[in-house]
């Protein structure tokens, strides 16, 4: 028996919180044709930091005259000056936003972890770095877009309406804009309201880097408005990141139009564990894949698969990884587990653990102090679930593992692809042959192979059945954003 490590209450982190100006505003307007513009509504609606429920800013509140507005702007901007532009041209542009975003890292990032809840430590070293190499990425692509189609010629689609949800605000942004703009299109883009906050910092970055009015617009305010925005007629193409259920609302509004679409939605994936798996690094694997961002993760490894002879080893290995983690202020520099994004998120994810226990499930959560204020809860695991219980089933977008197991590798892609959803899986094994076969046979648009929650510019995600179509990233994501002439 090896020794485990227990650190219990021997010792503590001292406390080393972040503590650089985010440079917020008291409030935000709207971002239309380069300028901050007030609503056609004068109204406007508070954004909340999860960890301490203070007010962050106040938000515009967009109506459809600015919807209008914005798509207008945006149809000025392609039609007078972005599509005309040469591609190297184009290329500078996203070069440079990439630049002042890189100059601007630190800033960007307790902006993001004050308007999230997500830890300062993710928001460094993931979602702005992330966010600057899609930029840099897509530069690279807007003068070779010849090579995108080999043979063939991409033209822009025109006005591009996007509209992208909370868990990473600054990531999904550059996602959705850097490849349009690269393939010569311009954008109205609507970010979820509980995080609009860095999506309006970028706006400033668009200004810095003189970025022709109308390319890029912002619009903030509530869902309906991405829905008027997505149907709106200017809009070529939309591209929408959120819920598989909001997905299928904006589908039906705008079925019969002849508007291109790429819809990311849930997700449920299977994290496999074999037993000739590097067990450590596959209990960090799992930790990695339901805790990191809370668990409020579309791809994350939310449902764990463990071959029956090691599950007892893995379960008992997990819950001693889980009481180290560090739940608390997510601008502390050692925090693991940040605030949950709002007080609705925390609500519905607490009901799906009074369920999970309902139907049969056995509940377990590390001793933790949680905060007194902001939305926080602990990691949490339920073992004993089958495939019939709901927390196996549906999305719970938090910090829950539901844990299963299996005998056979035949057994474990049955019970992996048992789901509704198919945007991302993982594989923990030696055995390059059992990887290979599940690779193929994993209904999972991405599939990682001993590793977990990694991700790059150049490749492409997306998923399969009710996670959505269309990919985002490398070549087929800039695909999505032309046509083939
Ligand atoms: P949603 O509630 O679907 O919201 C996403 C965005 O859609 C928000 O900006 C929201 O605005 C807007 N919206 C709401 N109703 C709308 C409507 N009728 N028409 C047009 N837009 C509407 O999702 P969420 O709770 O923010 O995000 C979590 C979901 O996103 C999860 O299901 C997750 O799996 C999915 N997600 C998927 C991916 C990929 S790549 N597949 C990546 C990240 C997240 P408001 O904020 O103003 O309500």
């Amino acid at each position: 028996m090896r020794p485990v490590l227990i650190f219990g209450d021997l010792w503590e982190y001292d406390p080393a919180p972040e503590t650089a100006d985010p440079k917020l505003k008291p409030r935000y307007d709207l971002f239309i044709g380069g300028k901050f513009v007030a609503p056609s509504t004068g109204k406007y609606f508070d954004s909340i930091n999860p960890a301490n429920e203070q007010k962050l800013a106040e938000i515009a509140l967009a109506g459809g005259p600015d919807v209008d507005a914005a798509c207008q702007a945006a149809a000025k901007a392609h039609a007078g000056i972005w599509a005309r532009l040469a591609g190297r041209e184009r290329g500078k542009y996203l070069f440079r936003i990439a630049r002042l975003l890189q100059d601007r890292a630190r800033e960007f990032a307790i902006a993001e972890t004050m308007d999230n809840g997500k830890p300062i430590k993710e928001t460094r070293d993931f979602d702005v770095p992330m966010c600057a190499a899609h930029f840099f990425y897509h530069a690279g692509w807007a003068d070779k877009l010849e090579y995108v189609a080999p043979g063939r010629r991409m033209a822009p689609l025109g006005v591009v309406g996007q509209v992208i949800p909370w868990n990473f605000p600054l990531l999904m942004l550059a996602w959705k804009i850097a490849p349009a703009l690269a393939a010569g299109n311009c954008v109205v883009i609507k970010p979820a309201s509980n995080t609009p906050i860095t999506a309006l910092k970028l706006a400033e970055i668009f200004q810095d880097a003189d970025l022709p009015p109308g390319v890029v617009n912002v619009i903030t305010g509530p869902g309906s408005i991405g829905g008027s925005l997505l149907a709106h007629p200017l809009t070529a193409k939309i591209a929408f990141t959120g819920s598989t259920e909001v997905g299928k609302v904006i589908m039906r509004s705008v079925a019969g139009s002849d508007k291109k679409m790429t819809m990311e939605l849930g997700g449920k994936a299977a994290n496999i564990v074999f037993d000739d798996a590097p067990i450590d690094q596959a209990v960090e694997g799992i930790v990695n894949g339901i805790f990191f961002n809370q668990g409020q993760v579309c791809c994350a490894g939310s449902r764990l698969l463990v071959h029956e002879p090691v599950a007892e080893l893995v379960v008992a290995r997990l819950k001693n990884r889980l009481r180290v983690l560090r739940v608390g202020d997510p601008l502390d520099k050692n925090t693991d587990v940040g605030a949950i994004v709002s007080r609705a998120q925390l609500e519905t994810i607490q009901a799906y653990l009074v369920t999970g226990v309902k139907e049969g499930a056995t509940m377990w959560q590390p001793p933790c102090r949680l905060p007194a204020r902001g939305f926080f809860m602990p990691p949490t695991i339920f073992t004993g679930v089958t495939q019939s219980h709901c927390i196996a089933r549906e999305e719970i977008f938090g910090p829950v593992l539901s844990i299963l197991t299996f005998r056979t590798i035949d057994e474990a892609v049955e019970k992996a692809n048992n789901t509704a959803y198919g945007l991302s899986a993982g594989v923990w094994t030696d055995k390059g042959s059992r990887i290979l076969k599940l690779s193929t046979e994993l209904k999972a648009g991405v599939v990682w192979a001993n590793t977990f929650n990694k991700f790059d510019p150049a490749s492409p995600f997306g998923g399969y059945k009710e996670s959505g179509f269309g990919r985002e990233g490398g070549r087929q994501g800039l695909l999505d954003y032309g046509r083939l002439i």
